[in-house]
């Protein structure tokens, strides 16, 4: 039996016990079987949740650009690691061997050292999702640098901020990018960031979409001459296990933005090894992440666990509605992707748009589908598992975190039974507990609680960065000797697992704890309704009542708003009870959301309390105008 590949449910059971039972054994195993090492690991494991402080392979020498890249030169040297598929069908993809990705990234990473980078420096990449993001990525790998890329959706604010809280002394930028049929003037927004940066002291602009932009003498240089003149070897910097890979801001409910610190070895161990296993990835398959690589997703699961396995992962830089809702579609025709990952938003988008772009395409290739970023709601999983899967695919519901770093609570595509809204089992090595109100771990089955880890895995995140105080406070403090998720979840009869949720979501009313995930659920299930909304409103009898916003699906038909309310009241008693029924609903063009799909309650709950003279940070708003009509509109 091969640990490193799980084909059956058996096979599962046996490994996770093994990997519970001996932590330090299994995963000593995976590292010395599939990875390439400059030097052994002294110790395994030492962590403490009190400091915290965990160290996974300690002493271990290391290049995790030698483990993405120069092992497959052998084999592999003319095997396609990226396909880049751009914005406009009508511009040709590229293809980017393991061969050419090496050179690119030894170029670049020999551009960095000429310009005063080296280990231990930050460099914040700031790019929208072409093939310079992922080589600059590596290029920082490779020589020891520590890259913090900020998605190229953000704001000069946002950017100014992540770059200040981590002193990077280089931005790596371009002349503008693409999204659907508009153009984004990157460099402007990088120029405004920059008069609030005095650690700065080189930007790199790629050129993209070839518009006229200011270069500031001393400071901006352009890259393609500086890669034309660079040499196409570049010796790894040996690293240690512990050192910092990247830095990734993830916001929290309050506050600046949290620099989640990843570490290198461990990191690349967990994420290969949840990327073979999960998605099942077979040489020659393609496989297609949609995330943004601005987040941990597209970190993960597009960048090092794809190309840890030597597989072949799509960078798409395009939007799932230009030209048309069929573009997810016709690159999976057209590539013939193997393994489909994508977000509950997006598949509700298109859900939304009805099965007649899906038609028109082959997807055929299809094996498997996956889904992150939120719970995903009864309806749209059955929609992605009729539609787009065809009742063939396993649907893989990936829980996990920034701070996670990989996949933790994931069915194992084949092995494991699907159960539609369940994340299913703990993948290998991974140890939740569910925790009462007073800190007690709940047992057993057809239970909910918080959820919590008990045990450290490979890929947790070590620190925030310059904030190892707020570190501990935010993730080891609420339970003793755990790590605390700030989700919520319940295990049902056979100890499969649903995600119910951010625990902040959660809304008293007359006493009783309703989550909003599972209120949601069932309004969506009405068939007007494409998406929905929950939050609690301060009321003199209930404690709190609910408030519902609604956006309707583009049927043609008009409805009548009070006959829809009365429906979607009476959809909810029949399903949850009378108790959740919504005092008040809201119909709405569409829901704030982050960038990266998540609904942003905190505003919806300050426009249904009308609170509205301090909104918060809105400027992580995907469409900042519906707040405005939301607000318009309040009832
Ligand atoms: C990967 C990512 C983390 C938060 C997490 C959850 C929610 C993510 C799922 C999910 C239910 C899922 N990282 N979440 N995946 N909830 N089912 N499969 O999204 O740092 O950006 O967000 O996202 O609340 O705590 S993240």
């Amino acid at each position: 039996m091969s640990n490193y590949h799980i084909k059956h449910l058996e096979e599962y059971f046996q490994v996770y016990r093994k990997s519970v039972q001996n932590p330090e054994g299994f995963w000593e195993e995976v590292a010395e079987e599939h990875f390439l090492w400059r030097k052994r690991w002294d110790r395994v494991l030492s962590w403490d949740f009190t400091k915290p402080e965990i160290k996974w392979f300690e002493g271990a020498k290391l290049n995790i650009t030698e483990n993405c890249i120069d092992r497959h030169l052998v084999t592999r040297a003319k095997k396609t690691a990226i396909i880049f598929e751009p914005n406009s069908p009508d511009e040709p993809a590229q293809h980017i061997t393991y061969r050419e990705l090496y050179e690119r990234v030894c170029k670049l990473a020999n551009v960095l050292k000429s310009k005063g980078i080296s280990k231990g420096d930050r460099v914040c990449i700031y790019l929208p999702m072409i093939p310079e993001l992922a080589v600059s990525i590596l290029a920082c790998a490779r020589i020891g640098a520590i890259h913090s890329v900020v998605f190229a959706g953000f704001s000069s604010n946002a950017l100014s901020t992540r770059i200040n809280d981590s002193e990077c002394k280089m931005v790596i930028t371009t002349d503008g990018s693409y999204r659907g049929s508009k153009t984004i003037d990157l460099k402007g927004i990088v120029d405004t960031a920059l008069e609030d940066c005095s650690c700065v002291e080189t930007v790199l602009v790629a050129k993209r979409i070839h518009s006229g932009i200011n270069m500031k003498e001393g400071r901006d240089l352009w890259l393609a001459p500086l890669l034309d003149a660079a040499g196409t070897d570049c010796e790894p910097e040996i690293m240690d296990a512990e050192d910092p890979l990247f830095i990734l801001y993830t916001s929290g409910s309050t506050g600046k933005p949290k620099g989640m610190v990843h570490t290198i070895a461990g990191y690349m161990v967990f994420i290969a090894y949840t990327f073979k296993n999960i998605f099942q990835y077979r040489e020659e398959d393609v496989y297609w992440c949609t995330a943004d690589i601005g987040w941990i997703t597209g970190h993960s699961y597009i960048i090092y666990g794809p190309l840890c396995n030597g597989a072949t992962s799509i960078m798409f830089e395009g939007i799932p509605s230009y030209p048309d809702f069929g573009r997810f579609w016709e690159v999976i025709a057209k590539h013939k992707v193997n393994q489909f990952y994508t977000a509950p938003t997006a598949i509700r988008a298109l859900a939304k748009e009805g099965v007649k772009y899906l038609e028109k395409h082959d997807l055929s290739s299809i094996k498997v589908l996956g889904s992150v970023g939120e719970p995903i709601n009864e309806e749209a999983w059955h929609w992605y598992d009729d539609n787009v899967g065809k009742k063939k695919a396993p649907i893989v519901d990936t829980w996990w975190q920034t701070e996670t770093g990989g996949i933790m609570i994931s069915p194992i595509a084949f092995a494991t039974p699907t159960k539609p809204t369940y994340a299913t089992l703990p993948f290998i090595g991974i140890q939740p507990a569910l925790m009462d109100e007073n800190g007690n771990e709940i047992l057993g089955n057809q239970v909910d609680g918080r959820l919590c880890i008990k045990f450290p895995w490979p890929s947790i995140a070590r620190t925030i960065w310059g904030d190892h105080q707020r570190y501990k406070d935010t993730y080891f403090s609420a339970y003793e000797n755990k790590y605390f998720t700030g989700d919520g979840a319940l295990r049902d009869e056979v100890g499969y697992y649903r995600i119910t949720g951010r625990v902040d979501d959660v809304i008293i009313v007359s006493g009783h704890n309703l989550g909003t995930a599972p209120i949601e659920d069932t309004i969506n299930e009405h068939p007007a309704v494409a998406e929905s909304a929950i939050v609690g409103i301060p009321h003199d009898v209930k404690g709190n009542a609910l408030y519902g916003f609604v956006t309707l699906k583009d049927t043609g038909e008009t409805r009548n708003q009070d006959n829809l309310r009365k429906e979607i009241n009476e959809l909810i008693t029949e399903q949850i009870g009378p108790i959740a029924k919504l005092d008040k609903i809201q119909f709405t063009s569409a829901l704030p959301k982050t960038r990266s799909g998540k609904i942003m309650r905190r505003i919806l709950r300050k426009i249904a309390c009308r609170d509205t003279a301090n909104l918060g940070d809105t400027s992580t708003l995907l469409d900042p105008e519906v707040v405005q009509e939301i607000k318009d509109n309040v009832l």
